[in-house]
């Protein structure tokens, strides 16, 4: 059986590569649809060997006949088309964070709950925020064999996590400067390029920035652990594409580092790659394209008892968003 599947969205970093992705997994498709505003509106994209010219996405589109959405556009967008397809019957699998902690909607990662999708209420699916994927898919083998009860994540974001725009600003400002021209900063607050911004999202009143509170939700959520104490600092760094993230995890029970390496290696979807003595680890440019979530720097954390180290890298234009939701629905369709 082949879908009928539209992509609101698709001129967006992540949407670009739903298409690849759809294509490299070759993803049962009858008729594909293709939606943005109206500024990206008659763009033509390829998947799977056709080309599509990309719809402009208003009040009037028709999606009679549509068997599945992947939304990855604006909160407004998911706001607004995701509950009403998903109340025609459409199955939807959203990206944004407005339906993510519905207790109405499953947050998935297929490798961490998968059986999470039996609970869909909504014909929404929400995929989680692209740096808590791959901190789950770490923390899943650890919660297993040792118990979590506490865990602290500093994360280090590229830019492609707010999309091409600041691609392409932190490509320009790099330009800029080693031109010793002046630089132009629209997309973030400050310069990204030769900087670290320690801020992603808006600042709510404690002073968590809102990146860091849907770590601190969604974690709980996917985990089914509503108590766990979770703590995040989000950072944004002059990297083009990658979520790099260093965690701290206070364990139940005593794990030695090998034992560690070898529990995450079992997880599917992740790859251990850590020999500190020839230098090796996981890095950004290391892991771009690459699908699995990378752990390396496993160690023991002597400073509490049964502490862990990890470090992570996950590409979160694939894993982090496009591949998850693909993967959400070749599990639907299974
Ligand atoms: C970011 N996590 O990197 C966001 C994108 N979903 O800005």
């Amino acid at each position: 059986q082949a879908y009928t599947v539209v992509v609101l969205g698709a001129t967006g970093a992540v949407g670009k590569e739903s298409l690849e992705i759809l294509e490299e997994r070759n993803f049962p498709i009858e008729t594909l649809r293709l939606f943005s505003s109206k500024r990206s509106a008659g763009e033509v994209l390829s998947c799977q060997g056709k080309e599509y010219k990309v719809e402009e996405l208003t009040e009037a589109s028709s999606f009679a006949g549509v068997d599945l959405a992947f939304i990855s556009a604006t909160d407004a967008i998911s706001r607004d088309y995701g509950a009403r397809l998903g109340a025609a019957g459409v199955v939807v699998i959203d990206d944004s964070a407005v339906f993510r902690m519905d207790p109405n909607v499953p947050l998935v990662v297929p490798e961490v709950n998968a059986a999470a999708l039996q609970s869909m209420k909504r014909g929404i699916v929400a995929i989680p925020n692209c740096t808590t994927t791959p901190l789950v898919m770490a923390l899943k083998p650890l919660r297993d064999v040792a118990g979590i009860k506490r865990v602290v994540v500093t994360t280090f974001q590229s830019v492609s996590g707010t999309g091409a725009a600041a691609m392409d600003e932190l490509m320009d400002q790099t330009k800029a400067l080693i031109s010793f021209q002046d630089v132009k900063v629209q997309v973030y607050p400050h310069q990204i390029a030769f900087n670290l911004l320690p801020q992603v999202g808006s600042f709510g009143e404690g002073g968590d920035c809102s990146e860091e509170v849907k770590i601190v939700q969604e974690t709980r959520k996917i985990l089914e652990m509503p108590s766990l104490r979770v703590t995040a600092t989000t950072v944004r760094v002059p990297v083009l594409r990658c979520h790099s993230e260093a965690i701290n995890v206070e364990l139940e029970r005593p794990l030695k580092a090998n034992d560690a390496r070898a529990a995450i290696a079992d997880m599917p979807g992740v790859i251990v790659y850590d020999d500190p003595v020839k230098k090796l680890y996981p890095m950004p440019f290391d892991v771009s394209g690459k699908d699995e979530v990378y752990v390396g720097r496993v160690r023991v954390d002597e400073s509490i008892t049964n502490g862990l180290n990890l470090w992570v890298v996950s590409d979160n234009l694939r894993k982090g968003a496009a591949l998850n939701a693909v993967q959400i629905a070749e599990c639907l369709i299974q």
